[in-house]
């Protein structure tokens, strides 16, 4: 029996995803909206919280990061923190309302001994009933499998950029790391967040292209984050000029549109987005944001005002389903 997940297309091509970037706005937001309502409640979103569990000294060379210690960025460092408070962070974010809880490693990727005290931090959230997420950087298939064991839901490893573009981002380490981090990530049976950063003084090809490696995966990313550049002071990215707020919400629509399945994240960059933009992207099929009082090192706009706005526009914040992933769910729903 055909599934909606066989429907599902990976041999997006640059040109076409161009041409879908291209469109005239309101034909690109109808078309996007389209499938967004088609597959998900466009009134609901799925709201997540971040905690940086080791801060800043990152060997790193992305130059976006102000948590490289090749940059000059006045980060305070800190190591690896104390289970307790990952578990007090938790139960607050759950208090209120965020159903998945994130945590992020400025590591190239985490020591092997490590992976006890990761896995201990993944079954204390876990018994909250939060759903897990991890970001810390590179894993190995033996990683990988650690953190399954332990129960993570999610891992999220993104590809940041095009192929093309990314050696002028980064230097330490390739695209087919990132590849290869994503493949042991899959086979261990972890859900995949993967998504990118736009603003960084790349084209709009550059962006077709990223979108078209995200889409092309053998999956789908079940979590698809568009982070808009947060120009931090020091890193070499600091004086980037601005990105048209217009081509953030064309990316975001066209995420939606190959990857129907896939929650789009709205991520980093929602302190430099007003009310409107934050409504646009959600008709473009954004459906779900990070919350609380900063992302790992910068900050995010407060949650009452995020709360505020998505009443005033009547979007929920329920629980969306975890397995949407489910054909039958899916089905159900078209
Ligand atoms: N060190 C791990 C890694 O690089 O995979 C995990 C943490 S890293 C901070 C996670 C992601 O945050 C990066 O891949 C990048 O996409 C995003 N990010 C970092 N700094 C950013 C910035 N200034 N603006 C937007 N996104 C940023
Ligand atoms: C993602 O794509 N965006 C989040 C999350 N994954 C880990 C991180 C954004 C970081 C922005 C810069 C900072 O706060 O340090
Ligand atoms: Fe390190 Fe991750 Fe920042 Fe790159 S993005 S410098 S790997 S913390």
């Amino acid at each position: 029996m055909n599934t909606p997940q066989d429907a599902l297309r990976h041999d997006w091509t640059v040109q076409e995803t161009q041409a879908l970037l291209e469109q005239p706005f309101n034909d690109l937001l109808f078309q996007a909206h389209t499938v967004h309502r088609r597959h998900f409640d466009p009134n609901r979103i799925q709201l997540a919280t971040l905690l940086s569990i080791k801060t800043g000294a990152c060997p790193e060379d992305c130059k976006y990061c102000p948590q490289s210690t090749r940059y000059e960025t006045g980060l305070q460092q800190e190591d690896l923190v104390e289970l307790e408070r990952v578990v007090d962070a938790a139960r607050q974010a759950q208090r209120a309302g965020a159903t998945r809880f994130c945590m992020g490693a400025a590591w190239r990727s985490p020591k092997n001994r490590d992976m006890a005290q990761l896995g201990a931090m993944v079954k204390g959230v876990k018994a909250l009933g939060m759903e897990t997420c991890m970001t810390l950087g590179m894993l190995t298939p033996e990683q990988s499998d650690q953190l399954a064991d332990a129960g993570l839901d999610y891992y999220n490893h993104n590809l940041d950029t095009s192929p093309e573009y990314y050696g002028e981002i980064i230097t330490t380490r390739t695209y087919q790391d990132r590849l290869d981090t994503l493949a042991n990530v899959r086979e261990a049976g972890i859900k995949v967040c993967c998504g990118g950063i736009v603003g960084m003084g790349e084209s709009r090809r550059d962006r077709a292209e990223l979108l078209v490696q995200l889409a092309n995966l053998p999956q789908h990313p079940e979590s698809v984050p568009i982070n808009l550049l947060v120009r931090v002071q020091g890193t070499p990215l600091a004086d980037t000029p601005d990105l048209d707020q217009f081509e953030f919400i064309r990316t975001i629509a066209v995420a939606r549109i190959l990857m129907p399945l896939s929650y789009v994240r709205l991520s980093a960059g929602r302190e430099d987005m007003n009310e409107e933009q934050h409504a646009l992207a959600y008709f473009a099929g954004a459906n779900s944001i990070f919350c609380g009082a900063k992302l790992l090192t910068t900050p995010l706009p407060e949650t009452d005002k995020d709360l505020m706005l998505l009443n005033r526009l009547g979007i929920d914040t329920e629980n969306l389903q975890p397995e949407h992933h489910d054909a039958v769910q899916v089905q159900d729903r078209l």
